[in-house]
């Protein structure tokens, strides 16, 4: 047995068996899972290896995802509007119970298919049980009507409103847009823009409405800087249909020519009044190391938090042919700038889900000892980053089979 670390950075480049090409699927539609939840890495390797060499489908080679934070615990306050396939169950059950609904790859539609799986208790089962027999849950209902799970599902739908200051926000009375838009002074410039664009804002952004802002931001990037790249990340980049904005990645192949190259773009595009509103964030690198640590929730990319004034097209209108509905509408759009060094690690990172991230960097630090983030991964033994060429090679310097994006829809 090698130690730990040699063995962990001994995957890259060529990779170990479970990253190589998995024999032809013989069985689809039977998906195996490793649900033991102390498996250690070599066996579940040995599993997964042994179920795809038979050509079975497993689901995934990390462990099963956790619980999204929630303050609100069960029946809290989801970060953001729910969009895109879903199991059946539309319900939010018990939270980690809740994840592993997410991850499973068809609708539950009977009890017994809950069997075996990780996190479900007396409690979760007998909710989905009641959603299964009854098509509600009176448990369910019961904090979905409730006042403090509306209000802060109300108030964390807005641009640039965090669980903490909606929650404030309650604890201080506040329960309607009205009460907020009669307190302006209260509200940062970003929560005004948000307040201001809050029907558009959460309507669902469509596929077609990011494939156009594509256009328009790879116009705009290609005026400032020929040669520079612009990537759609996000969950758009997932397949996703809908979502609540659309991310893109900003680089150029030559390390460096990105730098300053952000605030020209937005200048072409505000020249064209496409922007509604937009802050600045610059670059924030500090030591390299400590840009890969673990604990770091957010990178330190310079980045452009916009909300931009996307045309209609004829008939199109939000408010329906009989309506002379608005021509445009406001889309929230995340414009990043990352050195094509980072890059690979960047669109991963950007890729999502926020979830998959989650598990993918916990996976990293505690199967292999290694950290990963948006910037890179992190050896801290050796003080040093390993470096990869594209997403392919990270998932090979983990040790994993290459999962494309629209299998990152934890
Ligand atoms: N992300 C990040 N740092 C941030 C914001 C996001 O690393 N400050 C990552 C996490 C997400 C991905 O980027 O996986 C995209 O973030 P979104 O919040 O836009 O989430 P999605 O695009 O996955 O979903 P949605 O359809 O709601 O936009
Ligand atoms: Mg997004």
């Amino acid at each position: 047995m090698l130690p730990k670390r040699r063995r962990a950075r001994g995957a890259c480049p060529g990779g170990t068996a479970a990253a190589s090409a998995p024999a032809p699927v013989r069985f689809p539609d039977v998906v195996i899972y490793l649900v033991e939840p102390r498996m250690g890495r070599s066996r579940r390797a040995f599993l997964t290896r042994l179920a795809l060499s038979k050509g079975f489908r497993v689901l995934d080679a990390c462990r099963w995802p956790s619980p999204r934070k929630s303050p609100q615990g069960w029946g809290g306050c989801p970060p953001m509007p729910a969009s895109g396939p879903r199991p059946s169950l539309t319900t939010t059950p018990p939270s980690r119970a809740a994840s592993v609904l997410r991850a499973l790859p068809r609708p539950v539609t009977a009890h017994s298919q809950l069997q075996g799986l990780p996190h479900f208790g007396e409690h979760s089962s007998r909710v989905v049980q009641e959603l299964l027999e009854h098509g509600v849950c009176e448990e369910v209902e019961r904090v979905r009507s409730s006042e403090r799970f509306r209000t802060m599902k109300l108030f964390t739908q807005i641009f640039g409103v965090g669980v903490r200051t909606a929650d404030r926000w309650y604890q201080e009375g506040l329960r309607t847009l009205d009460d907020l838009r009669q307190q302006p002074r209260r509200l940062t410039a970003q929560q005004r823009a948000g307040l201001q664009h809050h029907q558009d804002l959460s309507t669902p952004v469509q596929r077609p409405e990011a494939e156009a802002l594509q256009h328009l931001v790879e116009a705009a990037v290609g005026q400032a800087l020929p040669g520079a790249t612009v990537t759609l990340t996000g969950g758009f980049r997932r397949g996703k249909l809908l979502g609540h904005d659309v991310d893109f990645l900003i680089s150029h192949p030559k390390e460096g020519r990105e730098a300053g190259l952000l605030p020209r773009v937005m200048h072409h595009l505000q020249s064209q009044g496409l922007v509604l509103y937009h802050q600045h964030q610059p670059s924030c690198f500090g030591a390299p190391e400590r840009l890969a640590r673990p604990s770091r929730s957010m990178d330190a990319f310079e980045r452009s938090l916009c909300i931009f004034r996307l045309l209609q097209p004829p008939g199109a209108a939000l408010g329906g042919p009989a309506k002379a509905g608005p021509a445009w509408k406001a889309v929230r759009v995340d414009l990043v700038v990352a050195p094509s060094s980072q890059f690979p690690f960047a669109l991963l990172g950007w890729t999502g889900s926020e979830l998959f991230e989650r598990e993918l960097r916990r996976f990293s630090r505690k199967e292999k000892g290694l950290w990963l983030s948006s910037h890179g991964l992190f050896d801290p033994e050796q003080g040093t980053f390993i470096s990869a060429a594209s997403e392919e090679d990270i998932f090979r310097c983990l040790g994993l089979r290459y999962l494309p994006p629209e299998q990152r829809n934890a």
